[in-house]
């Protein structure tokens, strides 16, 4: 339909008036797009807790968008911020030039981030974080004149977005296997360990995984390695928690060998874990950290890579003319207008209405709620932290996603958006959900899981 034809954004007339042409003009993220379209999920409205599908159903979103809008859908604040942005500073450009909102919100990550994190770089998104860490590392130790510090770590299902340092650092292989060469990289072993199954939040096992770290050190020479890139809790591989004393160990290491350690907090940041951050959570701070989702509330598309000071002042110290840039790197739409605006209005309700406390207060209730779905048929482990939890689910025919998408798909009959990753279902509620909520989620999970073939 041509926009002129609907000056409102009515989704749901909209969505009305989608044609098959237009259906197949869209290729669809990370989607199944030929069962998308032969039975499509359009979703016209969202507020608080809850979607609204184009048949008019209210559908409670069990995975905060996709981890990102956990502060509740529909928030006035952020909208209105948004539209103020839009309407004075439409676009400004960030290379040479700035507004001040950019200055405002580093500042306001500055002072939530750990003791140290110091410096924020604006991306677009987690994968533009992640690749862009990748290159702050690895320009830091050339600055630094250990120039043959390039070499990166990562860990076996570690999820960093589909960039190509993140796709490469990262540890899922199926988003690996169809690009040939990506960056070399070494990957520590995940902890996803049969010892700690259905272990409630941290588990006891498997802190000493973490010495592989000095294997794969030893083995290049800590001259020849650059930076190790961990989420502090694994969420797109299902919610694999670190096992205690895991990252403390990881820390330990890479002082002794000087190298940078990464945490990849797109997900784990801003309460997820029901503290601020998972460096905060397990009391391990990293040389830089990686930032996106819930910094806009999923408002707005926006990331950001916080480093320490010693990293900003090497750069800030290179000896070069005082005008000449010194990080050859940058987005069109770094520190973006609208994303700043959207930032700091949900900074201010992540401050204002206590979002970790929150999420802290709820996470024992959202535990208790979801392990109690042990022993349902084709439930094979339960995982859990804060307010996310994964439900792995036995694999049948040799598919391990099936079972997962069939549940998905009878979730959402049943008036739920339910996310599904290789072999699991995850959960991650908003923030602002209640108890009942938690309880009328599991009750459905309660009756389709079994129910699968
Ligand atoms: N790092 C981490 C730790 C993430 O979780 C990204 C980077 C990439 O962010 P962008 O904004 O480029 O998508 C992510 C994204 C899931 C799921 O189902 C998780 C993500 C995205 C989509 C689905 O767990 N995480």
């Amino acid at each position: 339909m041509a926009t002129t034809q609907l000056q409102r954004m009515d989704f749901s007339q909209r969505a009305n008036a989608l044609t098959a042409a237009d259906f197949d003009a869209y290729w669809m993220p990370f989607t199944g797009n030929r069962q998308y379209k032969s039975d499509p999920r359009l979703i016209v409205g969202a507020q608080g807790c809850y979607y609204t599908a184009a048949d008019g159903r209210q559908i409670f979103d069990s995975l905060s968008g996709l981890w990102c809008a956990s502060f509740g859908h529909g928030r006035s604040e952020i909208a209105d911020a948004i539209a103020h942005a839009a309407r004075e500073l439409d676009y400004a450009p960030p290379f040479q030039f700035a507004h001040p909102l950019a200055f405002e919100l580093a500042s306001r990550i500055k002072a939530l981030t750990p003791t140290g994190m110091d410096h924020v770089f604006f991306t677009n998104s987690g994968s533009e974080s992640a690749d862009t860490a990748i290159k702050i590392a690895r320009a830091y130790w050339q600055k630094r004149g250990a120039t043959q510090k390039t070499r990166l770590i990562g860990r076996a299902k570690g999820y960093h977005g589909v960039n190509v340092g993140g796709t490469s650092i990262g540890g899922i292989e199926a988003n690996q296997k169809h690009f040939g060469d990506l960056l070399a990289t070494e990957h520590l072993p995940h902890t996803l360990l049969d010892d700690n199954r259905f272990s409630r939040g941290i588990p006891e096992h498997g802190a000493e995984l973490a010495d592989a770290l000095e294997d794969q050190i030893a083995a290049h020479g800590a001259d020849n390695v650059a930076a190790v890139m961990v989420e502090p809790m694994s969420g797109s591989a299902g919610v694999i928690v670190p096992p205690k004393g895991y990252l403390r160990r990881l820390r330990a290491i890479c002082d002794r060998h000087d190298v940078l350690l990464i945490f990849d907090e797109v997900l784990t940041g801003f309460g997820r874990t029901g503290a601020s951050f998972g460096a905060e959570l397990f009391g391990v701070t990293p040389d830089v950290m990686t930032l996106a989702k819930n910094l806009t509330n999923g408002a707005v598309p926006m990331g950001a890579v916080v480093v320490n000071d010693d990293i900003y002042r090497t750069f800030m110290n290179a000896d070069l003319p005082e005008y000449q840039v010194e990080f050859a790197h940058g987005y069109t739409y770094s520190a973006h207008p609208l994303a700043c605006a959207a930032g700091l209005a949900a900074l201010d309700i992540y401050e204002r209405d206590n979002m970790v406390e929150r999420a802290a207060a709820l996470a024992p209730y959202f535990e208790e709620q979801v392990h109690g779905l042990r022993g349902l048929a084709h439930v094979a482990d339960i995982r859990n932290l804060g307010l996310a939890a994964a439900i792995e689910i036995e694999t049948v025919d040799g598919e391990p996603g099936k079972r997962p998408w069939q549940i998905s798909m009878a979730a959402w009959q049943r008036g739920i958006y339910l996310r599904f990753g290789g072999n699991t279902i995850q959960l991650g509620p908003q923030y602002v959900c209640e108890r009942e909520q938690i309880d009328s989620l599991c009750n459905v999970l309660e009756e389709i899981v079994p129910g699968v073939d």
